[in-house]
Formats: structure tokens, sequence, C-alpha cells
């Protein structure tokens, strides 16, 4: 067992409520068990900045699941919620987004995989929510969640419960 950290963002939509289902949809993954999850946090849009403010959360699973299956599942529960693809925008409004931020203290680079997630100890949207619930996770070659959470702008975010 994987104890694997999950960033849930959401915009578009009812994206709170989005989340809250989306906790549902990962504690009942195969082989899997939701250890715990953060509160929502309201963020400001990051990158492309021209859309609407994001719902933001993380999540803790305990899981079996390969790191590539585990995307996978995370890849169907996103077209569950209704998330569609829009070749060629890049970091674009979206329904939900479900990104595997840790796999345990692996390193992975597939195609279709990196992890750590290439921008997390950046984002405040990601870092904030995860250390409430898992500060002392590593981030290779980045140091702890906690610490990396210290560091970052974390200007505009604010937690707006469960
Ligand atoms: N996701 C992005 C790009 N920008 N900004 C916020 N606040 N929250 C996100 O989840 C987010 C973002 C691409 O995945
Ligand atoms: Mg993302
Ligand atoms: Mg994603």
């Amino acid at each position: 067992m994987t104890l694997a950290c999950i960033g849930l963002g959401a915009n578009l939509g009812d994206a709170a409520q989005t989340l809250r289902d989306a906790f549902q949809a990962l504690a009942a993954l195969p082989h899997t068990t939701l250890r715990a999850r953060s509160q929502l946090y309201s963020t400001p849009a990051w990158g492309n900045r021209d859309q609407p403010p994001f719902v933001n959360a993380a999540a803790v699973l305990d899981t079996a699941l390969a790191a590539p299956v585990l995307l996978d599942a995370l890849l169907a529960i996103e077209r569950d919620f209704g998330r569609v693809r829009e070749p060629g925008l890049h970091w674009g409004p979206r329904t939900l987004d479900l990104d595997v931020l840790l796999y345990g203290e692996e390193v992975i680079d597939l195609p279709q995989l990196k992890v750590p997630h290439p921008y997390l100890h950046q984002r405040a949207f990601a870092l904030l929510p995860l250390a409430e619930i898992a500060g002392e996770a590593l981030i290779p070659g980045h140091g702890r969640v906690r610490n990396a959470a210290m560091q970052v702008e974390a200007c505009g975010i604010a937690p707006i419960g469960g």
C-alpha cells in the first residue's frame, strides 16, 4: 500500500459540491482507502488568469493501485463528472481536475504522469490544502509539504469549510 496525495480542483458549475462528491468517488476506488480530506479552499485562478476562481482541496489515499492505474481511475472520475478536455487549451476552466501530487516518495517520469506533480512546490492552491492533511509528506527534491506551503505566495486563498 502506498500513500498517494491527490489534488482536487474545479471552477465550472457548483464546484464546491463537485469536490464533495469527488471525495466520495475517491473513497469508492478499488483497493483504496480515503485516509484524509482537507477543507475546501477558494483560490484565484493560477496560470491562465482569465477564468473564474477555483475551489481546491486535497485528499490522502492509501492505495494498492499502481500509479498509472490510479491516474487512469482519476481520469475516469473526471469524465464521470462531465470533464471535457479541449485540445490545445492549457490550464483552462474545468468541471473537475484530479491530479496525483505525490505517490509515496516515488519519482515517476512517464509520458502521461510526472510525480511529484511538476508545479506542486510552486502552487499555493495545491500546497495549502495538502499541508492541512499531510504537512510532513516529502516532495522529492523540494522538502516537506509544510515548508513549501510556508514559502509560496498565498494571496487570495481562503478556506470555505467542508
Ligand atoms: N489548475 C490549473 C491551472 N490553474 N488555478 C487554481 N486556483 N486552481 C487550480 O486547480 C488550477 C489553477 C491547471 O490544473
Ligand atoms: Mg491540475
Ligand atoms: Mg489534471
